[in-house]
Parts: structure tokens; sequence; C-alpha cells
């Protein structure tokens, strides 16, 4: 092979890919061999500009020095250090950074490789905390329609995507859902919060007088939406869900695997809507999406739950090969050092407004039924083709990849999230190639 020009696998067919037309795909595949900052290149050198971050992940842009020196140095120094029963000292460094940036009240780390995983760990964290607490009978969970908490069997039936659920089985029992509180008619053309749906949050009640309070675990739900489409709670919904939990003694948890680490102009989506849940899930921007990491916060009541009996015991069994991983905690730790130099947790905030009048001026954009926005998140949302669902979308994406913007698509939703470090000029292009797309498919 000569430098300077990659590899292009001939034959695509061994790799089944996620969550991907893979037939569609392998007859015309879309490839990348190269990341800076806010642009990709592709395979046949094309520059195509990020309005997604990679999957919501990467915040602070592409191949950043401070990320990939730290790996490189962490892979030559220490590759790998047993999780269970051994230690090194950048996970320790790296969970005291995490919870002096988490909200207060959020004051243990649980490691883990992906946000499937930490939404298995917090599940799991929330069911043996009650029964360590003597409140064994609390068996029950609560997610909510349209939720995504990632693809393993407990974030599947908390989860409310039919699709991720349908094939699946049954799934853990004893799952509820409250209602989405994605409300079109009301609510189309928010700009942030929109102001309709604060009594859905009361629909926890509901099934608290259903099944008793003394059977219920937690409550799960993401301060925001993401997957699905962009679904933002009205104001004074989380907190409504937070007062109900208390009163009932019920634990809540926040996903906050796409609103964490500054999605939303603030650090994590409990201080955006000033609601610190008592389990927070994180992932994705915790390593800027370049090293597989979770990291699941929990208060310090729940953890001293588990720090009782004989001192030899393992407290919580539970974790992972790869929990806290050398490599994943310096990129952790860079990551960090990275949004902290660049001011990348709070940029959200500065731009949000410039964000947001630009994606709403696609209101009279051909097909568009629908624009919401918070901090730098955007959707884009299309009138379906009638009994063809999704197809006007998957088109919209396809050309703006040919166009040189990378967007994502949910359904005929078109789901926007650059990187933290996107400048106005790149707002402009993914707003003025929407345009235009928009204007070329059916
Ligand atoms: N929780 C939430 C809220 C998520 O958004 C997960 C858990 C699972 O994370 P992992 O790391 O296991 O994939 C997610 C993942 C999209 C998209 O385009 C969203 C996710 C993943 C891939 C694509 O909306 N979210």
């Amino acid at each position: 092979m000569s430098q300077g020009a990659p590899s292009i696998p001939n034959d695509l067919n061994a790799f089944w890919m996620p969550f991907t037309a893979n037939r569609q795909f392998k007859k015309s595949p879309r490839m990348f061999v190269g990341a800076k900052d806010m642009h990709y290149t592709t395979a046949d050198g094309r520059q195509v500009l990020d309005g997604t971050a990679g999957l919501w992940c990467v915040n602070a842009g592409h191949c950043r020095p401070l990320i990939t020196e730290a790996i490189a140095r962490q892979a030559a120094e220490l590759d790998y250090a047993p999780a269970f029963q051994m230690g090194h000292p950048k996970a320790f460094e790296l969970a005291n950074r995490l919870v002096d940036l988490a909200p207060d009240g959020l004051d243990h780390v649980l490691f883990t490789n992906s946000g499937s995983e930490s939404v298995e760990t917090a599940l799991k964290v929330a069911l043996a905390y009650q029964k360590a607490i003597g409140q064994g009978s609390r068996t029950r969970l609560v997610g909510r329609e349209r939720g995504y908490h990632g693809v393993n069997f407990g974030g599947i039936s908390v989860g409310g995507i039919v699709s991720n659920r349908k094939m699946f089985g049954t799934l853990l029992t004893g799952v509820d859902h409250l209602p989405h509180t994605h409300l079109p008619a009301k609510n189309a053309f928010s700009r942030g919060e929109p102001q309709h749906g604060l009594e859905l949050a009361d629909e926890l009640e509901r099934i608290v007088a259903l099944h008793d309070a003394s059977t219920i675990a937690a409550v799960i739900v993401e301060p925001v939406a993401g997957s699905t489409g962009v679904l933002i709670p009205p104001p004074g919904y989380l907190k409504r869900l937070r007062e109900i939990c208390d009163k009932h003694g019920i634990l809540l948890i926040f996903d906050e695997v796409i609103t964490g680490y500054g999605r939303l102009g603030a650090p994590f989506g409990a201080d955006y809507f000033g609601v610190t849940p008592d389990i927070m899930v994180t992932a994705k921007g915790l390593t800027n999406g370049v090293v597989p990491m979770g990291a699941v916060f929990t208060s310090a009541k729940i953890h001293d739950a588990f720090m009782t009996g004989p001192e030899h015991l393992i407290e919580f069994f539970h974790g992972y090969t790869y929990s806290g991983n050398p490599i994943a905690s310096a990129a952790g730790l860079a990551t960090l050092e990275t949004y902290k130099q660049e001011g990348l947790l709070t940029r959200g905030a500065e731009l949000g407004s410039y964000w947001e009048d630009a994606l709403h001026s696609l209101k009279d954009a051909p097909h568009v039924i629908d624009v919401r926005n918070i901090g730098l998140v955007g959707a884009v949302e299309l009138e379906p083709i009638a009994g063809e669902p999704t197809k006007r979308a998957f088109a919209a994406f396809v050309k703006a990849f040919e166009a040189g913007v990378l967007i994502r698509t949910t359904g005929d939703i078109i789901a926007l999230s650059p990187p933290l470090i996107v400048e106005k000029q790149h707002i402009d292009q993914i707003v003025d190639t929407i345009r235009t797309v928009l204007g070329e498919v059916d």
C-alpha cells in the first residue's frame, strides 16, 4: 500500500453493520478514511462537515491532539490493568475529575464501555440498592415511550422504540412506560423548551397508584430524548418527576448519554434543567467518542448503602473486563482537559441563539412540519411520503452527504448535533445544505 492512499476493503460482505441498511450501503458505500476537527475525509478525497459529532459523541471535534497523544502515551506505558481487585491511577483520577464536574450530590462513578452498558449498570445499581436498604419489594422499573436507553435487554425493556423491541421476546417483566412529551399539534416550531405538556409528568402518579410505590425501584428518562428525534420536555417536567420520585421513595435515573458533556450548553442536562438525579448515566462525550467508555454516577447515599458487611467481601457483583481501562481513562482525562481549556461545555449556551435562528429559518423549506432546538441540538421533522415512512429523510441524508454535510435521520426527522467547536459558518453550511437538499428530494 502506498503511503497516503488509505486502503478500501473491496469485500464488504463479512461486516454485518449496526443499525444500517446493509444491502443499500454495500451497493453504494459511504466510507470515511480520515477526520480533523469539524470535517471527515471520504475515501474519494472529499471533505464532509460533521453535523452530528459522529453519533453525538465527538464533542471536541476530531483527532484532537491532547487526546490522540494521551492515548498513544498510555498505550506504550500501561496498556491494560485488571479491572477487578487491581487498580491503576488514571481511573481514580478520572473518577475524581468527573465527580468534580458533575452536579453536587453525585459523588461516585462506575465505569463501563458504552451507553448501553451504563444503562444496564444503572438499572442493576437501582434494584440492588433498594434490596440493600430493605426495600426488596421495589422491583419495577419505569421508562418512557420513545425513550432510547441502548440496545441491551434492560435498556430495550425500559426504552420505548418499537423497532428496537418487537423482535426480542418478552424483555424484562415489571416495566411500565410514561408517555413521551412530543406534542406536535401544540408545540410545533417551539424554540427551546416547548410550552405544553407539563401535566404528562403526573402520569407517574398514575403508575404509582396502579402498582403501589412499594413495588417501584426507579424511573429512567433522558432529559432530552435524542435518538428518537430530539424530544424536549416542557419547563418544570423533570422537576415534577423528581418531586414525585422523592415523595414515593423511587430513584430517578437520568440517561445523559447524549445530553452529557456540554451538548445542551451546560456540563450535563441535570445542570441545564436544575434537577439532580440519584443516578446519572453517561458515555459518548466522556472520551470524545474516541475510545469506548461510559460512566455511571451515583449519590453517596446509594454507594454507601453497599459499603457494609465484612471488608474483604465484594460489595457489588457487577463490572466489566474493561471497566476503567487505562487507555480509555487517559482518553477521558485528555477529553475533559480539552473541554476545559476551550470552554466547550458551555459553548452551546453562547452559540445557542445563532443555532436556533439558523435552524428555524428552515420553517418554510419544503416538507418541513416542525423544527425544534435546545443547546447545540436540533431537529427538522419532515412530512413522511404517504405509505413510505423514512424514505424522504433517508434520501435527504444521502444527498446531504453527497453535498458535503453529514446529518442523521431517525424516522422522518433530521437530527443535528455538531461538535461543540462548531463555528457560525459551519452552522450556515449545515442549514443551507439542508435547505437545498429538501428542495431536491421527492
Ligand atoms: N442512552 C442514550 C440516551 C443514547 O442516546 C445509548 C444509551 C446507548 O449507547 P451506546 O454507546 O451503547 O450506543 C444511547 C446511544 C442516533 C444514535 O443517531 C444514538 C445513539 C447511538 C447511535 C446513534 O440517534 N445513542
